[in-house]
């Protein structure tokens, strides 16, 4: 088995000024976190969550390996939001995949409401239970999955990261295939596109995870935007996994340093070049600028539409 094309696109959506997900697509680590927190604390957490996996590297296999990490980012946040105050409080979502291409198995982590699907011989699965207060509702029969859909608390999650000590990761192992694609997912799609309409714009973009992933984002941005959007997609494929794939990326060595911390939490973390979060297709400065004439042309607009419906 070997890991085919994959790509991830973030989106900061149509209502929302500030994109606070993050992303990883580091085959053979794939995650989605969706931060959340007052002021600019979301993106804080998201970003710390991406950051740890990405450095985590993948010596650890399986489902020890993705629980770990996800244990020491939660770890990381809970101790930098008692350190700031500015970020008391704040807490992400995480999706995290891990594929072991000797064995072809998938160890997924999450904790949280962002989801992972499986297309597999032309049907989308769900794989991932929302850790949210409509799943449980619908779970205890309160809710229809229709009315969960509609509901007003459909945002609001029972598990998140790094607002405890400690954190309860749910893991599984999918026994991949090839031809497999995954998607993982932060609420911003699944919010706005029907499980049918995602499957059908995979198909629709013949599974290419590049142009899926665009295709997915610009549904969603058609059908409202309410959320920000973020979209990670990877294959399966038959053969050998090539003899350059970082099986073991070796970590550096990281010490709890207070640098990262100074970089993140300057005014504008966006331009900055340690930016974890992957804007559009990684032109980080480019798109960041664009997005803040976005933001501007927006906020005069709303300003505008005030004055005018006064
Ligand atoms: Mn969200």
């Amino acid at each position: 088995m070997r890991i085919g094309r994959a790509a991830g696109v973030t989106d900061t959506g149509r209502r929302r000024l500030r994109n606070e997900d993050a992303f990883i697509c580091e085959p053979p680590l794939f995650a989605v976190a969706d931060g959340m927190g007052g002021a600019r604390a979301g993106e804080v957490a998201a970003r710390l969550a991406a950051g740890v996996l990405e450095e985590a590297g993948v010596e650890t296999k399986g489902e020890q390996g993705v629980t770990a990490m996800i244990i020491e980012a939660n770890r990381r946040i809970w101790e930098r939001a008692l350190a700031d105050p500015a970020t008391a409080g704040m807490g992400t979502t995480v999706t995290a995949a891990l594929v072991d291409t000797d064995s072809g198995a998938v160890a997924i982590g999450h904790v949280g409401d962002s989801r992972a699907y499986l297309l597999r011989a032309g049907s989308l699965e769900q794989l991932t239970t929302d850790h949210s207060l409509v799943a449980e509702l619908v779970s205890s029969g309160v809710l229809t999955p229709e009315e969960a859909e509609r509901h007003p608390q459909r945002s609001a999650i029972t598990r998140a990261l790094g607002t405890e000590p400690e954190v309860d990761v749910e893991v599984f192992t999918i026994t991949g295939e090839p031809g497999d694609l995954y998607l993982i997912c932060s609420d911003g799609l699944p919010t706005m596109l029907a499980d049918s309409a995602v499957a059908a714009a995979l198909e629709a973009a013949d599974r290419d995870p590049a142009v899926a992933a665009e295709a997915l984002v610009a549904a969603a941005n058609r059908q409202g935007g309410e959320d920000n959007i973020t979209v990670v997609l990877f294959e399966l494929a038959e053969g050998e996994p090539p003899a350059h794939e970082p099986a073991a990326i070796v970590p550096e060595p990281v010490v709890d340093d207070p640098v990262p911390q100074e970089r993140e939490l300057e005014p504008e973390p966006e331009v900055s070049p340690a930016s974890l979060s992957r804007h559009g297709a990684g032109a980080g400065g480019r798109l960041a600028a664009l997005a803040f004439i976005v933001a501007a042309v927006v906020i005069a607009g709303l300003v505008l539409y005030w004055g005018i419906s006064k």
